[in-house]
């Protein structure tokens, strides 16, 4: 039968970045290991998720260019939420272009995602020096695999995202659909207790299939949180899931 996978508390030793301590603490004190993707228009809606679900998750993932108000006090409120209910601020950027222009993505514009952003993604689609651009605190994901149906992240696309990343001391982790190097911190999307997929090339799978079978470290929810009549009890049920799935697998 497969080997077990590694706790949080043996993953958080093998790591040496801050940031991955720190959200593998915040995993163990929470018994959590829910990241939820708050992928809605307005401010608001994300500082009232945000105060309504913070307990129960370990990060809230943003994609900060699709808000249609943004502003510095919304970021300095969330930032604020996100200090009290103990979880981290994951910028799903996606930065996918040659180094010097992923730097002025993440340092100007109106974001200045480098001034409040614990953690990022990026591609390495640019190869590896692509990522010298990102500051030493702030933890990078880089994209191994992605979940939609037909992706061109084939398995050498995947192996060579993770050599990059295993030499990258930026780099945390990595977001796939399959079990990576101890070393790394698995991020899964594509997440949903009540849903197979969307017409849009999103594949869902449940909590308890990503743990058994990619031992990953991290589920990160959409729509089967936000969009549900209820997101708290929808993310007090995935992080209970989650954590249970996670604890099947010890
Ligand atoms: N996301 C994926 N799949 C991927 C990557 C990122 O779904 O391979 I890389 C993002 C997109 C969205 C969230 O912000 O994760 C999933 O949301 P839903 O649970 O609503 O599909």
């Amino acid at each position: 039968s497969k080997k077990p996978r590694l706790k949080y508390e043996e993953k958080k030793e093998l790591q040496e970045h801050p940031v991955a301590k720190k959200l593998l603490s915040i995993a163990i004190e929470k018994k959590s290991n829910l990241i939820a993707s708050l992928d809605v228009t307005q401010t608001s809606e994300i500082l009232d998720l945000a105060k309504k679900i913070g307990d129960y998750v370990v990060a809230i993932k943003l994609h900060t260019d699709i808000l249609t108000d943004f502003s510095v006090d919304y970021i300095n409120e969330l930032k604020s939420i996100a200090q009290e209910k103990n979880f981290l601020l994951f910028e799903d950027r996606k930065f996918g272009d040659i180094g010097n222009t992923q730097q002025l993505q993440f340092e100007q514009g109106v974001y200045k995602i480098s001034d409040w952003a614990d953690l990022i993604t990026s591609h390495v689609i640019a190869g590896e020096n692509s990522l010298n651009v990102f500051s030493e605190n702030i933890g990078v994901v880089t994209i191994a695999e992605m979940s939609s149906k037909g992706t061109l992240t084939d398995v050498t696309y995947k192996q060579k995202a993770i050599q990059i990343s295993e030499k990258n001391s930026k780099v945390i982790g990595c977001v796939a659909q399959s079990s990576l190097p101890d070393s790394l911190l698995l991020f899964t999307p594509g997440v949903n207790l009540d849903s197979k997929g969307d017409s849009k090339g999103q594949q869902f799978n449940t909590p308890e299939k990503v743990f058994r079978e990619y031992y990953t470290d991290f589920i990160i929810v959409g729509r089967g949180i936000y969009k549900s009549a209820n997101p708290v009890e929808e993310a007090q049920k995935y992080r209970e899931e989650g954590w249970r799935s996670y604890e099947a697998t010890l």
